[in-house]
């Protein structure tokens, strides 16, 4: 819980911090003084109706991150191609969130912000984390740094992470020499299940804890390096209609690898995890399961092939649906749906390659009406379906319109377990629990910093406004509709998306060099007011600028690789 003189410190700093940026207005800084009222409990609602019961026994977490799933891609956010009435019941029972947003619009970033509740951008003493870790990658989280894991272990949790892992392996880099470490068990897990890296990249095994699952000591698993290699083990023959699947480039290991079945994943990830829960429901458990779906290859059970009206990407949705109602069931087999908080979302917006166009052109909109996609600053690159379910603390099919972040489950999960909500000023994780118990009218998140895949491309958000600090999307180049990162202008054109920006699929001649969209009114992006508001242009320019880290030179500002950690 914070004190009097840690609440004090924040009001200070946060009014300093307006005197010296003049960025808000009067009516602003009461606002923002309310939020950290609110934030602290002692606003004019009380704080036993914000907060768990004390009494009560620590509640289970089950926090379920899609991959790649888009606004539009559920029932409950509108899809009509596709059937998803598991995760549609989690909405019926608990609360939607209209405005969630990923950190980042690309995975591995959005991930870390996740599990840290550190801001993508600043990771690495400023470098950031921007893209996709790639298969030689070291651990990107220092095991010193506080994670969501470590949170629910400190409250004597049990603890595991299920699924798509994609932080890397090992100190600096990893070459794929067992034991894997450090890995998620260095980060706060006591247990770990899934596929080392991400079902589009090898190697294209299961590993379980730091261990290869069936690797044999006869038969290593070595990395080749980057291409194709006449002998790489080979993987699970899949159709061109999957969408795109790097090659392998890892021989040996052939158990290892005749143990992962692209279309048996999703049925493995859901066993795992309903015996994971079984196993543990005596003690308090968190439980991060981070599903390979519905990222490409698109590769759902034969059971699932065909039961949706959105090809292979709408089918892969449905199994989805399936693993959800798996985990839900299981909870609820064992009486412990009640003292569970189940959240539902997804690590970034959906993604229009092969599979994403053969939904589009079946008539299914997978991010909505929202402008852009995965790895794009654009609202369909981060704003995510968002749904959390808790029977009696979380009122049955509500829909919040709070601004909240993956980067504020942190905070959100200190203050669940009773550890408080620390200096919110001090962090980029702000406590979001009284949005999901309550419905605050105050904003509890004033400002949210959004990555793009390019660095040119952070974008912040403050209130209504939303700005992006140069032209396009920042996201993925492909320039024809066969690139399977198809991106930008020409894709938002493919989907029907209207911007002032743009034009027959490209960008204006004469377009502003940065964008400025008034949400409230504007939710699609349709068009960009740069010109027309310049004061607050200048003014969210310079809030941007706050956040930037400041020493790192630009050429050092997009490796994906951990600085030399100083563990002093
Ligand atoms: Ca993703």
């Amino acid at each position: 819980m914070a004190t009097a003189a840690g609440i004090t410190k924040t009001i200070t700093k946060t009014v300093a911090t307006l005197a010296i940026e003049n960025v808000m207005s009067r009516s602003d800084f009461i606002r923002g003084a309310v939020s950290l009222l609110w934030l602290f409990g002692v606003g004019t609602v009380g704080r036993a109706e914000q907060a768990a019961d004390e009494n009560a026994p620590s509640p289970n977490v089950v926090f379920i991150f899609a991959d790649d799933l888009g606004y539009g891609d559920l029932g409950c956010y509108g899809a009509s191609k596709v059937q998803t009435p598991n995760i549609d019941r989690l909405a019926k029972q608990g609360r939607m969130f209209s405005d969630a947003h990923s950190a980042s619009a690309v995975c591995t970033p959005s991930r870390y912000a996740l599990l840290t509740g550190e801001y993508p951008f600043r990771a690495h003493g400023g470098k950031g984390i921007w893209g996709p870790a790639p298969v030689t990658s070291g651990l990107l989280i220092d095991p010193d740094q506080q994670t969501i894991a470590d949170v629910f272990k400190d409250s004597g949790y049990a603890t595991a992470a299920l699924g798509k892992w994609h932080l890397g392996f090992g100190e600096g880099k990893n070459d794929w020499q067992e034991p894997l470490r450090p890995g998620p068990q260095d980060l706060g897990f006591d247990y770990y299940f899934g596929l080392p890296v991400v079902n589009s990249a090898p190697p294209y095994v299961f590993v379980e804890n730091d261990r290869v699952v069936d690797g044999d000591p006869n038969d290593p698993l070595v990395y080749l390096g980057r291409g194709r290699h006449k002998d790489a083990t080979p993987i699970t023959p899949i159709p061109p209609e999957a969408s795109q699947r790097t090659a392998n480039m890892f021989k040996g290991a052939v158990r290892a690898h005749q143990r992962y079945n692209d279309y048996t994943v999703g049925t493995v990830l859901a066993e795992k995890a309903v015996d994971w829960i079984t196993a543990n429901k005596q003690q308090p458990f968190f439980l991060y399961m981070a599903t390979t779906h519905i990222h490409h290859p698109f590769t759902p059970g034969k059971r699932f092939q065909g039961t949706s009206d959105a090809a292979l990407y709408g089918d892969f949705i449905q199994e989805l649906d399936w693993m959800v109602g798996e985990v839900t069931g299981c909870l609820e087999e064992h009486g412990l749906s009640d003292n569970t908080l189940v959240i539902f979302t997804s690590d970034n917006g959906g993604m229009l390659n092969l599979g994403g166009r053969n939904a589009v052109r079946a008539g299914h909109r997978i991010n909505g009406d929202l402008l852009g996609f995965k790895f794009g600053a654009w609202e369909g690159g981060h704003r995510i379906p968002f749904i959390a379910r808790w029977p009696g603390k979380i009122p049955a099919g509500t829909k919040s319109h709070q601004l909240l972040c993956n980067v504020d489950m942190l905070a959100t999960f200190k203050a669940l377990t009773g550890q408080g909500s620390g200096d919110a000023s001090e962090s980029d994780s702000i406590n979001m629990l009284p949005a999901l118990l309550g419905e605050p009218t105050a904003a509890l998140r004033e400002e949210l910093v959004l990555a793009a895949h390019k660095p040119s491309h952070l974008a912040i958000r403050k209130g209504k406004w939303m700005y992006i600090g140069a032209r396009g999307s920042g996201g993925f180049g492909g320039s024809k509709p066969q690139h399977h990162a198809w991106g930008g202008p020409p894709a938002a054109a493919f989907v029907g998306s209207v911007n002032s920006d743009l034009k027959n699929g490209k960008l204006k001649p004469g377009a502003p060099p940065a964008q400025l969209y008034d949400l409230e009114n504007d939710m699609y992006q349709t068009q960009n007011v740069y010109n027309q508001y310049p004061a607050v242009v200048k003014q969210m320019q310079q809030l941007l600028q706050t956040y930037r880290p400041q020493n790192v030179p630009p050429e050092q500002r997009n490796r994906n690789r951990p600085q030399n950690r100083n563990k002093q």
